[in-house]
């Protein structure tokens, strides 16, 4: 299945949910009531839209229906404001072409598919460019079992792994793996533990880990990467927001968006954290990480 196509199977819920939904309040062509302006508030925040942004995009639809568009004329502006609101969302990702290491920092709450997506990142490099050193950091030391799911990654796809003992400082493992890097070249991916947004000691130690990467590379990590599961809804604008204050994220990823996810928490996230999504993520195999595209993003949303 075409990844779009996932997508949309993903998103098929959401949309039953929001577009259906939408297009009954809006179909009438007429002047929007109170009633229905809350309905639509109710509707988009129902699909994971955070509150500001469904009151902003209701109000914006109540002064559209003072023209009293044609059927369907309210959905088209609807879906017009969000695809503007998208715009300056999208990034790829920054491999450098100086000669220097790249350094990606994964971070995350557990369980968001930080080594998942640090794997699908490695596969996607890997076919790339089949020639460029790939490396990964086992930075996430809390677990035997994270050391080895890397471990086998690393094996699949056939690149470094820089290992620790469990119980170890991730920084020293990230030492190491620059090190290595320096030696090798190409990118090295850093595959951290999860760590809820609300516990400062675990988001002092993310910090840290980052100041491990100035000290040695003499400049900090490249991309600094979010790894958010779309199905934790509104509760990924608090990940956001609080993981950019701790280490100034480059981009986000938001995973399992072929499950039961709305969907809507990809235009809140934007719309609070301001901070570009590189990839979305629609499966659990090497190959299932795309490229965000805001354009087709919104066209699953919207597709009948
Ligand atoms: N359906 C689906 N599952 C995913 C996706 N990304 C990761 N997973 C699964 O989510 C679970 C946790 O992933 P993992 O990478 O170990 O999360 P971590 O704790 O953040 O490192 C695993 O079972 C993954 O296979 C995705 O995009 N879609
Ligand atoms: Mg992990």
């Amino acid at each position: 299945m075409a990844w779009v196509d996932r997508l949309k199977k993903g998103l098929s819920k959401a949309r039953l949910g929001f577009a259906n939904s939408l297009g009954n309040v809006l179909k009438g062509g007429k002047k929007l009531s109170a009633d229905q302006i809350e309905q639509v508030e109710e509707i988009l925040i129902s699909g994971d839209v955070s509150a500001r942004l469904a009151t902003q995009l209701a109000e914006s639809l109540a002064e559209h229906s003072r023209q009293e568009l044609a059927n369907g004329g309210l959905m088209a502006v609807l879906e017009g404001e969000i695809r503007e609101r998208l715009q300056g969302c999208e990034r790829k990702l920054a491999v450098r072409s100086d000669g220097q290491p790249t350094v990606v920092m994964m971070a995350g709450v557990n369980g968001s598919g930080k080594t998942t997506t640090a794997a699908k990142i490695a596969s996607r490099l890997r076919e790339d460019d089949p020639k460029m050193p790939i490396t990964f950091a086992a930075a996430d030391t809390f677990r035997a079992a994270a050391i080895d799911q890397l471990a086998v990654w690393a094996e699949r796809i056939g690149v470094d792994l820089v290992r620790h003992s469990i119980g170890a400082d991730p920084s020293a493992v990230v030492f190491d793996a620059i090190d290595h890097t320096q030696r090798v070249g190409g990118v090295l991916i850093v595959d951290t533990a999860g760590r809820l947004q609300t516990k400062h000691n675990l988001m002092e130690e993310l910090t840290k880990i980052e100041r491990t990467v100035t000290k040695k590379l003499g400049r900090g990590s490249d991309e600094r990467l979010l790894v958010l599961d779309a199905t934790t809804g509104q509760n990924g604008i608090s990940q956001a927001t609080k993981f950019h204050e701790a280490i100034d994220l480059t981009g986000i990823v938001i995973t399992k968006l072929d499950g039961t996810a709305k969907g809507g928490v990809v235009l809140s996230i934007w719309d609070q954290v301001h901070v570009p999504l590189l990839y979305i993520g629609v499966g659990e195999g090497k190959e299932d990480l795309h490229e965000f595209s805001a354009h087709q993003f919104v066209e699953a949303l919207f597709e009948n």
